[in-house]
């Protein structure tokens, strides 16, 4: 799939999705998974290109890892079975797997290249190898360690504490993941939580670890159990559908099955403010997550503020918020969210080109943008950025424009969502 045309939506929007499984959840399953003793059964993983990237590192490295559609079982023989792969590893567009495996190639006694793809390249890795040096780590390659592709010479690292200086779960992760193979307490104090999959995970798989408010201490632990993982529906996938519904007029859509832990759910908070008539039902913990049913329906939106501690709980959501804004009445001004410039484009600059072209209106500022509402959006051609995030956010903009929208190369939604387009056409 490249260049996709999407013609205008001319009826409501109804019926019921179950959105699949959390892409950051699958990631650190697959990695627990690899690095425990025993056997994980993982049920509803993402299969989507970037957590296959984290499969194919743990292969490469000896683990036995079979996938039948969404199922994945993990034969784990402890960290110490870990093996040297014999060719570098390639991660493809994921920061994810490229930041946490930095953490565990860093204390693994054996030599890694790692490389990933043109966005990926671009992306700062210093913020990990920063600390993770700090830990004694032997880490180089471009830009003095900042660029892939990097080298990793593992070797026995030291806990540490450290304050974590962007907000960033997967810096955290990192460090966490590191002090599974450091002398001494490793510990990671946030100014801002974000979201803590990894510390509810290592718990799961029987890592001494201690949380207290934003501080997190992990001990050193060659032995992790294997626990089977079941994977809630990923919330920022489902929050297209969220919006989808918010802003056709007459339409009622039910996610199922999504994910609700608390570090994720900005984006419902963001909703209820705006006015959206939203309804979550049968909200149940499974594997250590909230999960449950969200029902949209359409409704008047007002523009509101939308920064602070909010912000890491919905980072990922902002291209499609922005979208939700150009439908709301009033300005939504979105602040402290630089973050954005480097995750797989600088999704400030992609979202207010994107919006702009199909007349939003919409500026983008140091720190995130403003927009005020409601605008009709007409059609027109628009760049994914090669970033599956940009690219759905215009095809759910397709609903509401009065003309086709050309999505000039919309196959990077396989990253996260390949089933997209298919649930977005069962919706009646
Ligand atoms: O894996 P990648 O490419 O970094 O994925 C993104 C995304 O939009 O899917 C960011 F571009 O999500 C990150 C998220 O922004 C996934 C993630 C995680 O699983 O730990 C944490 C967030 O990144 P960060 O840098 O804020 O920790």
């Amino acid at each position: 799939m490249a260049e996709v045309t999407l013609a205008p939506c001319n009826h409501a929007l109804s019926g019921e999705i179950e959105v699949p499984g959390d892409k950051s959840i699958s990631h650190r399953a697959i990695i627990l998974g690899s690095l425990a003793n025993g056997v994980t059964n993982i049920t509803n993983f993402l299969d989507g290109e970037d957590c296959m990237r984290t499969i194919h590192a743990f292969q490469s490295m000896g683990v036995s890892i079979t996938k039948e559609g969404s199922t994945v079982t993990i034969d784990g023989k402890g960290i110490s079975a870990l093996k040297e792969p014999k060719e570098p590893l390639y991660f493809g567009n994921s920061g994810t797997t490229t930041r946490l495996m930095l953490g565990i190639l860093s204390g693994l006694n054996f030599f890694t290249t790692i490389y990933g793809d043109e966005s990926l390249a671009k992306r700062p890795m210093d913020r990990v190898v920063n600390p993770l040096r700090e830990m004694d780590a032997t880490i180089d390659g471009r830009n003095t360690g900042n660029l892939l592709p990097l080298s990793i010479r593992g070797k026995q690292l030291k806990g540490m504490e450290y304050t974590l200086p962007v907000k960033s779960a997967q810096v955290k992760s990192a460090v966490l993941l590191a002090g599974l193979f450091a002398d001494g307490n490793t510990t990671v104090v946030e100014k801002t939580q974000t979201r803590d999959h990894t510390e509810n995970m290592l718990e799961a798989f029987g890592a001494d670890i201690t949380r207290s408010g934003l501080s997190t201490t992990i001990t050193s632990n060659h032995k992790l159990i294997a626990s089977d993982v079941h994977v809630p529906g990923d919330i920022s996938s489902a929050a297209f559908f969220l919006v989808a519904g918010a802003i056709v007029q007459g339409s009622d859509i039910t996610l199922n099955n999504v994910g609700l832990n608390e570090t994720r759910t900005g984006i419902i908070d963001v909703l209820i403010k705006m006015d959206a008539d939203l309804e979550i039902q049968n909200k149940r913990l499974v594997s250590g997550e909230w999960i449950g049913d969200i029902t949209i329906r359409h409704s008047e939106l007002k523009g509101i503020t939308i920064d602070g501690e909010i912000i890491p709980r919905l980072i990922d959501e902002i291209p499609v918020i922005a979208l939700l804004a150009s439908q709301a009445n009033g300005e939504t001004v979105i602040k402290d969210a630089e973050e954005l410039k480097v995750k797989e484009t600088d999704r400030i600059a992609a979202v207010v080109d994107v919006l702009s072209t199909l007349g939003a209106n919409i500026q983008g500022t140091e720190d995130g943008m403003i927009i005020k509402g409601k605008t009709p959006l007409k059609g027109g051609k628009i760049a994914s950025y090669h970033d599956h995030r940009i690219a759905m956010m215009g095809a759910i903009a397709s609903l509401v424009t009065n003309d086709t929208v050309t999505i000039d190369d919309a196959s990077s939604i396989s990253i996260s969502y390949p089933s997209f387009f298919e649930h977005l056409n069962s919706l009646k």
